[in-house]
C-alpha cells in the first residue's frame, strides 16, 4: 500500500462508519494478501464472525467473457443468489460447471456476443466454471455464507466495509492452492481494521503485521 494510502485510509473508515443495531461501531477491515514478498490478485477474502450472530446480505455477481477470458476470474457470492454470466466476445461461448471437488454440474449452453445466462449456487465451497469451446478459460465461484466477502485486486489489496467490532475468522482461498482454505483469527476493534498484511505460507497464512 502507498503512503497515500495509509494516509487517506483512516479517513475513509471513519467517514463510513456507521452505528449497529447493538451501538458498537463498524468501520473497514482491509488489507493485502502476498505469496512471499509478490502482491496475490484474485484471492478470495471473506469474514466470518465468530462471536456474534451477522445477518448475510443476499451478495451474487457477474462473470464476463471477454478476449477469451472469465472476467473477474474468482468471485465471491452468498449461497442462493444468482450469477450472471454474459458473452462480450464476437464469437460462440460456452458456460458449464464440471462438478470437480464437489463443485455444482451444470451446462448453460453455448451463446453469442451480446447473449447471457445465469446459474444460481446453492452449496458453499468452490465451484469451477469452464467453457467447453475453449478449454484454456476457467473461473472459479466461491460460496460462503460470510457475511463480508471480496477479492483481491491486481495489487493484492481487499477492503471488506461496515463489519461490526469482534473476533473473527479471516479466510483466503486462491485458485494457485487450489486444495486449501487459508484461515487466521483477526480481533476487529471498533472503527475498523485496516492495514493488514497477510502472507500464504506454506501450512497456512501469517499475519506480518501492519503496514501503517
Ligand atoms: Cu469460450
Amino acid at each position: 500500500m502507498t503512503r497515500r494510502g495509509v494516509r487517506v485510509a483512516p479517513l475513509v473508515a471513519t467517514l463510513l462508519a456507521v452505528q449497529t443495531e447493538l451501538g458498537a461501531q463498524t468501520g473497514i477491515v482491509s488489507g493485502r494478501v502476498g505469496n512471499g514478498g509478490t502482491p496475490l490478485p484474485r484471492a478470495a477474502v471473506y469474514l466470518e464472525p465468530l462471536d456474534q450472530e451477522i445477518p448475510i446480505q443476499p451478495m451474487g455477481g457477474e462473470i464476463d467473457q471477454s478476449h477469451l477470458r472469465f472476467r473477474p476470474s474468482v468471485l465471491v457470492v452468498t449461497p442462493g443468489t444468482p450469477v450472471r454470466f454474459l458473452n462480450s466476445d464476437p464469437l460462440m461461448h460456452n458456460v458449464f460447471g464440471p462438478g470437480i471437488r464437489g463443485g455444482d454440474v451444470f451446462d448453460l449452453g453455448t451463446y453469442p456476443m451480446g447473449a447471457l445466462a445465469t446459474w444460481t449456487f446453492q452449496k458453499e465451497g468452490v465451484h469451477v466454471v469452464l467453457c467447453h469451446i475453449h478449454p484454456e478459460m476457467v473461473a472459479y465461484v466461491v460460496v460462503t455464507r460470510a457475511p463480508f466477502g471480496t477479492v483481491t485486486g491486481s495489487d493484492g489489496t481487499f477492503t471488506l466495509e461496515a463489519v461490526p467490532p469482534g473476533r473473527y475468522r479471516l479466510s483466503i482461498w486462491h485458485p494457485r492452492r487450489s486444495r486449501d482454505t487459508m484461515t487466521i483469527e483477526v480481533t476487529v476493534p471498533e472503527g475498523g481494521l485496516s492495514g493488514l498484511f497477510l502472507v500464504l505460507e506454506d501450512g497456512g497464512v501469517r499475519q506480518r503485521g501492519r503496514d501503517s
